[in-house]
């Protein structure tokens, strides 16, 4: 090679090499254009709030499909869109059965519509239907729908509202994940599902034993998907409808992981967590896909 060559090809070496230097920030955030917040640790998914500022507003129980309920969002317009997720009480509950999860979530970086349902003995399947309505009405009509990528929705829900999400989940595969708290369903069966689940159940559990509704929930979902079982230790029925650091821990991990493709968080899920003070048992289908 002559000498011009040679400086030639090192000067655009030297290009190249800059240029990859330049940019290597933004290839990594395009590899993930779904990623909020900070790279999370322990202490950032056991905290009360995440990084991200909240507000919320009601919608009125009017609304057709649902009975109303509350969206809590993050507050930032900078961020880009965020996953969002609809939420389910139990027979018998209100929103303010579930309201804890509102905050909690939507400060991590999530869209969250805690619903009220139509009435209040309304069985799972009807909470299934009114949890993608309440998904149909945030995307679609509510006040913060610019605020979110409706390509991206989860559903949770206690008891029957947890039966109801197992429902969604089966009913719309396109959703990204499905959180069931201590859920209630007489539907044993769950091999149509599609979605990523993260079963919860609670040990002292004797209005939905886990023995007859989260395990089997958990067992017959296919074998192929990415699913996880956390059974809460010393824990009741009642346990989701306030506060718990484990709930939310492995539930934002799970939000994360599967609304977000967020695998900064898969460090949580991956291997599994052992038995605890506040886990009796925990299975899943790691690793996952
Ligand atoms: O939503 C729930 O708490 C379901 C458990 C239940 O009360 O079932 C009774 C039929
Ligand atoms: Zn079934």
């Amino acid at each position: 090679m002559k000498l011009r060559n040679v400086l030639t090809t090192l000067t655009m070496t030297t290009a190249l090499v800059g240029a990859v230097a330049v940019t290597a920030p933004s290839v990594q955030a395009a590899e993930n254009p779904y990623e909020r917040g900070p790279a999370p640790t322990n202490s950032s998914i056991e905290a009360t709030r995440g990084s991200f500022a909240t507000a919320s507003t009601s919608v009125s129980s009017a609304v057709a499909g649902f009975g109303g309920g509350t969206i809590y969002y993050p507050t930032t317009t900078t961020a880009g869109t965020f996953g969002a997720i609809a939420i389910s009480p139990g027979f018998t509950a209100r929103q303010s059965s579930i309201s804890w999860l509102g905050p909690r979530l939507a400060s991590q970086g999530f869209v969250v519509f805690t619903i009220d349902t139509n009435s209040v003995y309304d069985q799972p399947d009807s909470r299934s239907t009114q949890l993608l309505a309440a998904l149909d009405y945030l995307t679609q009509r509510s006040t913060v729908r610019t605020r979110i990528d409706a390509s991206r929705l989860g559903v949770m829900g206690h008891s029957m509202g947890g039966g109801g999400t197992l429902r969604a989940a089966a009913q719309r595969p396109a959703l990204q994940a499905a959180i069931p708290l201590t859920g209630w369903h007489t539907d044993k069966t769950w091999g149509d599902v599609s979605v990523p689940t993260l079963v919860i159940g609670a040990d002292g559990d004797t209005v939905a034993p886990v023995s007859s509704h989260s395990s089997p929930f958990y067992n017959t979902l296919p074998s192929s998907l990415d699913k996880a079982y956390l059974e809460l230790r010393n824990a009741s029925h009642f346990t989701p409808n306030s506060s718990n650091t484990t709930i939310a821990k492995y539930s934002i991990s799970w939000l994360k992981r599967f609304i977000d493709n967020d695998t900064r968080y898969e460090q949580f899920l991956c291997p599994a967590p052992s038995a605890n003070l506040q886990i009796a048992e925990y299975r899943d289908t790691c690793p996952h896909s």
